[in-house]
């Protein structure tokens, strides 16, 4: 055995350049002769996924022999982007590879480009997913995230005459050298079929039958920490046929629907469903959902018995996170399994269940709140239905002891939503099985105190807690803007700041130091260029530096309010074309580039986009106008674009009405990034201000107290906010000025008659205001960048390691277990 150790990957040159060739030779059998960058990349991926599996194993291994408490972070959504880079530098080896691969002719950030962006997320909740297994596995904390292994991720969108088109992501078409497949971890997972009752030992127990079967396949992600031996792993599912063949269908003859079959059950884990906070209530996607939780729990139980005997003791070695409710029937299927499989009686299991459980909410929408139709799930999963009644039945009946008579509020704390068709709601059912629930930033935390969770924290005082998101440092200031990061660690004279954020106050010291505020001005001008020349590569266009870069990405939704941001642009297009050139020449020069995805059936957000595109043609081809104000559509809007677009970003908008968006995490990487905030008092702004100081951000608009109101008195005719300089936008667009944009004809004339659910007329002089504070500012360019200094050196709350930390303290109660170095 020692001396198979011996075999242990070096890091010096000579062994990096060799495990890169031998893997040109023997995994991708290309010549070591000749290669091209791709296979460099797959080569050098390969070699890096060596390195990482020795301390997979360790990790595992070591975990496993101290039989430690482990955090299962379940997810339908991991938005990971690309893993090359942000792995060189966790495991502290970026110069190494650079210079070994320069040695023998390739260029490490070209090799970067070469990788596909993995995008099996949707947006927020997905990347907050990926920053947690960043966070996790730096803070050493013995964790494994769960998801699906989708062929197709989110779609790639493509911008056609203005509008959006979807074209599939099929992401592993040139392979994925960063997964090891799994061939033994396989589960065998039901659906339909029916329940059985019968009697053992005087008990009433039932069973779960027939149906059909899919298998679940294991695929492992290392997720290594950063300046840690320790490497945690991300476990997702793939479907699979149960056998090759149906031999019964073989049998009768019927060859072609045995092959049916077999497609049917690979189709479950085939794609991402595009849809980020509104539920569309699919079959294929509750089960999705079952598959993955079947496949998760069965995998967690088989572990914890590896080691352990007593049931008893599962809620002391394994916290189950649900990330939204999208997992929720894991929770149901645990508790399927301790009574019908492991025979415990319901007063155990229920007390195993709640112990080890936990739930997040990441939004107060309506339509994104999930439920399923008691029919669907009936059929699907008849058992599941059955113990879901249950479980609402002995909860009614404590809701009716302590509150006799109250009809209503049963009504509202129910499980099922009675009607003609009966639907389950899992967020009631996910908090009912949950110790903890949380909220993703105080306010929102306090929102669903009050609002839709109102009940449930009259009845569970203690249960739902503040989990203010986070975001990882490491991806999104030093691998993303690695000259600011560079910057920093002289400044500080260490980087370990890197690792914790909170050194990073230091630098408030700088913020007026005229040889440090030059490099951070030269730095944020590197990464504009580095941007204008995506922009002319991507589009076309060319947008002058010199310019403040104003920039808004996220998904596209109304409550996002892009739509808002472009009225304003319309507004300064239509102000600047009033002035004479001299007058023009005085304006601060903008770029405003606005990116995201609509989901695919979301028609209203696609016209939104429609909007952006058309007025940049006009504007951007302006001759008055010239450079003065660019419109930019930022196409495909993903994890990899981030990095380039907030490194280069001056003014960010984060214009949610108030109350509406949970906590949003890009306005986070912004702030770290140097770039200042236009934002509404919502989610995690408010707290953003509270650490940069309400002066360093430009915040306006209507406060969440007030939006009820307002919004009654807009519908009811009796409040009209529409000014003159937005009637003449409307106008604009209304009349062709833009062209053809008639898609968005309808929601102009809602907004006109006051069907402005929101308030985009209300808070339109706010932002006007707003926005021309930002110009003020902008021109004392030394006030602008101490604001820039000064945001950066107050983020140190926003590390998602602080989160993590919060996590394991108050919900989790786990532990921190670094492995030992090998020596
Ligand atoms: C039910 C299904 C259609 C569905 C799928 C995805 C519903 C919601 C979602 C995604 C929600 C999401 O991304 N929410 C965002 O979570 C972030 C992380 O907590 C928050 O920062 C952000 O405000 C919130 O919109």
């Amino acid at each position: 055995i020692w001396e198979l150790m011996q075999t242990y990957q070096g890091v010096d040159q000579k062994s990096i350049q060799r495990s890169i060739v031998n893997h040109v030779e023997y995994t991708l059998a290309m010549t070591r002769f000749n290669f091209s960058d791709f296979g460099c990349y797959q080569a050098t991926a390969f070699s890096m996924r060596d390195r990482l599996l020795e301390s997979w194993n360790d990790t595992n291994q070591y975990f496993t022999t101290h039989n430690v408490k482990r955090v299962y972070y379940l997810s339908l959504e991991f938005l990971l982007g690309r893993l090359m880079q942000n792995t060189l530098n966790n495991i502290n080896m970026e110069k190494n590879y650079r210079e070994a691969l320069l040695d023998i002719g390739y260029d490490l950030e070209r090799l970067y480009d070469e990788e596909v962006d993995p995008a099996l997320g949707n947006g927020g909740l997905g990347r907050l997913a990926a920053c947690f297994l960043d966070s996790l596995a730096t803070l050493e904390v013995p964790a494994w995230g769960y998801g699906i292994r989708y062929d197709y991720g989110i779609f790639k969108q493509v911008i056609r005459d203005g509008y959006q088109c979807e074209v599939p992501d099929f992401w592993l078409s040139g392979g994925n050298p960063w997964e090891i497949e799994r061939p033994e971890v396989v589960y065998p997972i039901r659906f339909y079929g029916y329940t059985e009752k019968y009697e053992e030992n005087g008990v009433e127990r039932a069973q779960w039958k027939g149906g059909e079967i899919v298998m679940a396949k294991a695929y492992d992600t290392p997720v290594p920490g950063y300046n840690t031996f320790n490497c945690n792993n991300l476990r997702l599912w793939k479907s699979l046929p149960a056998q090759e063949f149906d031999f019964q269908s073989f049998n009768k003859g019927d060859y072609l629907s045995s092959v049916e079959m077999k497609q049917r059950a690979e189709y479950i884990t085939s794609v991402l469903y595009p849809n980020d906070n509104s539920q569309e209530g699919k079959e294929l996607r509750l089960k999705q959902q079952y598959f993955f939780c079947s496949a998760t729990v069965r995998d967690v139980i088989r572990r914890f018995k590896k080691n352990n005997s007593d049931w008893k003791d599962f809620p002391k070695k394994a916290a189950l996170q649900l990330n939204d409710t999208h997992p929720a029937i894991a929770a149901v299927e645990f508790l399927r399994i301790l009574i019908d499989e492991e025979k415990l009686d319901w007063g155990e299991a229920w007390k195993i269940l709640h112990s080890s459980f936990s739930y997040t909410n990441h939004t107060v929408l309506p339509e994104a709140l999930e439920t399923w139709s008691v029919g669907l799930i009936s059929h699907l999963l008849p058992r599941h239905m059955e113990l879901i009644f249950l479980i609402n039945h002995y909860f009614m009946e404590d809701i009716a002891k302590k509150y006799p008579g109250d009809y209503q509020r049963m009504e509202e704390m129910s499980i099922i939503a009675e009607g003609d068709d009966k639907q389950v709601r899992m967020a009631n059912l996910c908090i009912l099985c949950s110790h903890k629930v949380n909220g993703v930033a105080e306010l929102h935390t306090k929102l669903i105190q009050e609002t839709i969770f109102k009940r449930f924290h009259e009845y569970f005082p203690n249960k739902i807690e503040n989990k203010t998101n986070g975001v990882t440092p490491r991806r999104w200031i030093h691998c993303a803007n690695p000259k600011l990061s560079d910057l920093i660690t002289e400044a500080l004279e260490d980087s370990e700041w890197i690792g914790e954020l909170e050194r990073i106050e230091y630098l408030e010291n700088f913020a007026e130091d005229e040889e440090f505020v030059q490099k951070w001005i030269d730095i944020k001008k590197q990464n504009k260029e580095k941007l204008a020349a995506k922009v002319k590569e991507v589009l076309g266009i060319k947008i002058p530096v010199n310019a403040l870069y104003d920039v808004q990405i996220k998904r596209i939704h109304e409550y996002k309010r892009q739509l808002m941001n472009i009225l304003y642009v319309i507004h300064r297009y239509l102000t600047l074309k009033d002035m004479t050139p001299g007058e023009r020449e005085k304006v601060v020069p903008r770029v405003v580039i606005i990116g995201g995805k609509a989901a695919p059936g979301y028609h209203n957000a696609k016209a939104i986009i429609k909007l952006v595109n058309a007025v940049g043609d006009i504007v951007n081809n302006d001759k008055d106008i010239g450079d003065i104000l660019k419109v930019i559509f930022y196409p495909n809007y993903c994890v990899s674009a981030a990095q380039t677009l907030i490194p280069a970003s001056e003014l960010s908008q984060h214009i949610s009405t108030a109350g509406m968006e949970a906590s949003g995490t890009s306005n986070m990487k912004f702030v770290m990034n140097g770039c200042l905030i236009i934002g509404t008092m919502d989610g995690a702004n408010v707290e953003i201000s509270e650490e940069v100081g309400e002066d360093n951000m430009f915040i306006f608009g209507a406060r969440v107290h007030e939006v009820d109101d307002i919004r009654h008195r807009l519908f009811a005719g009796e409040h009209n906010p529409i000014g003159k300089r937005l009637q003449r936008v409307f106008d604009a667009i209304l009349s062709g000025t833009f062209g053809d944009v008639s898609i968005i004809h309808p929601i102009i004339h809602s907004l006109m008659d006051g069907k402005d659910y929101y308030l985009v007329t209300e808070d339109f002089d706010s932002y006007v205001k707003a926005q021309n504070k930002v110009d003020d500012t902008y021109r004392d360019q030394k006030k602008w960048n101490m604001m820039s200094i000064l945001g950066v050196s107050r983020s140190a709350k926003f590390s998602s390691d602080r989160t993590i930390e919060e996590y394991c303290d108050s919900i989790w109660k786990v532990d921190r277990i670094p492995i030992p170095t090998p020596s």
